[in-house]
């Protein structure tokens, strides 16, 4: 086609046009996500005690929805993806994109002490912004102590209100867990101190700053920082907590202050806000890229996992990484991840906490979403065979 009388510039466009049209497959694509899978383990999930289950994939354009179970057991009212329901720890991901935003504004150094923001706040003035963003900082879990016992934990704090300084308090009653940057422990002390540090900076409240940096400018109709009001806006799903006693009945624990979480999980949303979410995100849409990829910077964080900067990432069986986080707060789990570049997203939700099982079936839902169709055997060790793919039963929604 290309005759021996084109010209040099000619010739260069042809070999761009035949560069082009190089066919997509060619490319190392992603698998398509196996959405049979999908629905089977949202199933199992609600055969384990989760009254609700549900997932969203946006896929470069393309939406899946999967829904199982009711939203509210007195009503009866089917769950649908649209609910709103307690994001728990995906919050942590919103206060480090603020802090982030700060950096590239040059108001905070990630390598600074946090006391050269907050004068006097930690005992040991050598531990770092960044330290803190990694759960790195050795400082105590103070939900440890609270929600020892689950319900009665929960009670006792569903109505409280707590400030910043009193939630530090009582993590400083107990003594570290590490020196400051020796080893990731997850503690949400950490993220009331990103929260302190986002209010100090700004000298607004964090739903302020959440709501003018990510939920505007990403229309986030969804989305609230909900403390310490105890009602969940529009039409949610209820969250119901499982208690430690086996049998014991589920514990509605959809109203609470949230105000023991605050900056490291208040947040409410939807699957649709947090899968928009993820990917600007990951597609660089909401720091510099620079930031990006500080938040980017992995520790180790237990197997096939390592967490950077408010954000985990997950090593899947096929290979792939997904980026996001994982949110448990009484009544709901939430797993939130995307692809490296944000091109395909993942929000799964199951209206139940407290329950290891129901938490280890929704694990699975990642690999169905970004591994597709693979055989028990590919899925890894310690996986178990799930029975139930091709049900497909009538309380499966697609809405
Ligand atoms: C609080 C206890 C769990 C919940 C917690 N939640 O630390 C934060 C979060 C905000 O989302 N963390 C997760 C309760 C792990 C994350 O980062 O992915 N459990 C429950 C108990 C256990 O009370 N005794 O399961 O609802």
């Amino acid at each position: 086609m290309v005759s021996a009388t084109v010209g040099r510039g000619t010739a260069l466009a042809a070999a761009l046009l035949t560069l082009l049209a190089v066919p997509a497959h060619a490319a190392p694509q992603e698998p398509q996500p196996d959405l049979t899978g999908l629905r089977g383990f949202l199933r199992t999930a609600q055969e384990q005690g989760a009254p609700g289950a549900m997932a969203r994939i946006d896929d470069h354009g393309t939406v899946s929805k999967l829904t199982v179970g009711v939203a509210d057991r007195t009503t009866g009212r089917v769950l649908s993806t649209t609910d709103r329901f307690r994001i728990g720890s995906v919050t942590k991901t919103f206060t480090t994109v603020v802090l982030l935003q700060l950096v590239d504004e040059g108001k905070l150094s990630l390598d600074a002490p946090v006391n050269r923001y907050l004068p006097g706040l930690l005992p040991d003035g050598t531990i770092t912004v960044r330290q803190v963003l990694s759960h790195r900082s050795g400082l105590y879990d103070y939900t440890n102590d609270m929600f020892a016992r689950t319900v009665p934990g929960f009670e006792a704090v569903r109505g409280k209100v707590f400030t910043y300084r009193q939630l530090v308090d009582l993590s400083l009653r107990h003594a570290r867990t590490g020196a400051p940057g020796a080893a990731y422990s997850y503690s949400n002390t950490n993220f009331v101190v990103a929260g302190m540090l986002v209010e100090k900076l700004t000298g607004n409240p964090v739903r302020t700053e959440y709501q003018n940096r990510i939920i505007k400018p990403l229309n986030l109709s969804d989305t609230f920082y909900v403390h310490p009001d105890t009602r969940i806006p529009g039409r949610h799903a209820l969250g119901y907590l499982t208690p430690d006693e086996s049998g014991a009945p589920l514990v509605d624990a959809t109203e609470q202050t949230a105000s023991w979480a605050q900056s490291a999980g208040a947040i409410v949303s939807s699957t649709q806000d947090l899968n928009t979410f993820f990917s600007a995100l990951l597609g660089g849409r909401l720091t510099s890229a620079a930031q990006l990829a500080q938040m980017e910077r992995w520790t180790p964080a237990g197997t096939g996992q390592a967490y950077g900067l408010g954000l985990r990432r997950r090593d899947l069986s096929c290979g792939v990484s997904v980026y996001g986080h994982t949110g448990t707060v009484q009544g709901y789990y939430t797993y939130a991840f995307a692809s490296k570049d944000g091109g395909r997203s993942l929000t799964a939700v199951a209206t139940t906490s407290n329950n290891g099982t129901v938490l280890n079936t929704m694990l699975r839902t990642l690999e169905s979403a970004f591994c597709g169709k693979q055989t028990p055997a590919a899925r890894g060790a310690g996986a178990a065979v799930v029975e139930r793919h091709e049900d497909v039963a009538p309380g499966i929604l697609r809405d």
